[in-house]
């Protein structure tokens, strides 16, 4: 933290050369940046224009089948960090095409992933033996290790946004990944089973509390939005997010992932919000209505299936045109709040 060492006592370059020597280098050259006062960040604020890039999402699916890439994905780089697969610092996105009758075959990893639906009706994504059919602003979880494919049996291309944890997993050099014995995986339960069995209010009888991921792997945008309506009518609204909801894990009430935090808003028609700032860059995508978030003083406009992202402790501000706004969220909060690091702050 201390910015300014005298230079006769530092510029030792003989010293230097000796330090390289025994790989050893001094601390006080990068202290300021490993203990920086605030985060400090190679992420940038950055939106991707439905409109701009579905043309390439659709090029992409006459490049290659959906088999022979595994999952036919365009990843969302953000601009400060080209190459380096990654949305934000900690979070890979893209998104995923899926033609109609093809199937990206089986797999599991230790990553775990989220789709948020943006086009299409009824593909399908299966998950330990259950598939769910998707629709746009249906959240999909497939927690780690859990076997996965997805499958377009609908007459629709269907493209989703992608969210996975790879750049955390990598930091621990801790990915893991084999391929299933099948295309695709066996199914045990009927569509439905989850959703009904954790995700209604209700718990099977002697259902053991924990979990590290939640059961309920399709949290439908119907649903979702329903719970806005109805609670848009009674709440106070927060001056920075609007109406903001988390997706929690019944069984344990916590994020409904370990390392990504998922969330749905509403900002009513005409909402202008406060300044706010949080430890977790956060990944955004607009469901419904128009609007604009003003990023560090930058104005992005975004309208339905843009993409935009928020990074860390930058100051952002939303506001919402002249009908309701629903936004799709997610980021590395869940995983900051477990390792006791997230932090936001509000103008009042
Ligand atoms: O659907 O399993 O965008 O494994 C990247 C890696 C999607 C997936 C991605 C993956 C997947």
């Amino acid at each position: 933290m201390n910015e300014a060492i005298p230079a006769t006592r530092v510029d030792d370059d003989e010293f230097r050369t000796r330090l390289r020597s025994l790989d050893m280098a001094p601390l006080w050259d990068v202290m300021a940046t490993l203990v920086s006062r605030e985060p400090r960040t190679p992420c940038v604020p950055a939106l991707w224009r439905y409109d701009a890039v579905r043309p390439l999402v659709m090029e992409a699916g006459e490049v290659i089948t959906a088999k022979e890439a595994e999952r036919r994905v365009l990843v969302l780089e953000n601009p400060g960090m080209p190459g380096m697969s990654r949305i934000t610092r900690s979070l890979y996105a893209g998104l995923q095409l899926i033609l109609p009758g093809e199937v990206a075959p089986s797999h599991r990893h230790s990553q775990t992933a989220l789709r948020f639906v943006i086009e299409g009706n009824g593909a399908y994504t299966a998950v330990d033996g259950e598939r769910t059919m998707m629709q746009p602003g249906d959240f999909v979880t497939t927690p780690h290790w859990t076997w996965h494919d997805h499958g377009n049996e609908s007459s629709e291309p269907m493209i989703w946004l992608d969210g996975l944890d790879i750049p955390i997993v990598s930091l621990f050099d801790a990915s893991f990944a084999e391929p299933g014995e099948r295309e695709e995986q066996q199914l045990s339960r009927p569509i439905g089973d989850a959703l009904a069995r954790y995700g209604s209010g209700l718990l099977p009888v002697d259902q053991e509390p924990g979990a590290l991921s939640s059961p309920v792997f399709n949290y439908p945008y119907l649903r979702t939005r329903e719970a806005l309506d109805a609670l848009c009518r009674a709440s106070e609204w927060d001056p920075c997010h609007g109406l903001r909801m988390k997706y929690v894990n019944p069984l344990t009430g916590d994020h409904a992932l370990p390392t990504m935090a998922t969330f749905m808003q509403l900002l009513p028609a005409g909402f202008s919000g406060t300044g706010y700032r949080s430890s977790d860059a956060t990944v955004y995508a607009c469901v419904e209505g128009t609007g604009e978030t003003e990023i560090d003083g930058q104005r992005f406009r975004w309208g339905p299936r843009d993409i935009f992202i928020v990074p860390s402790w930058m100051r952002s501000v939303h506001r919402a045109g002249g009908e309701d706004a629903v936004l799709f969220s997610f980021s590395d909060r869940a995983a900051q709040e477990r390792l006791g690091l997230w932090r936001e702050a509000r103008e009042s």
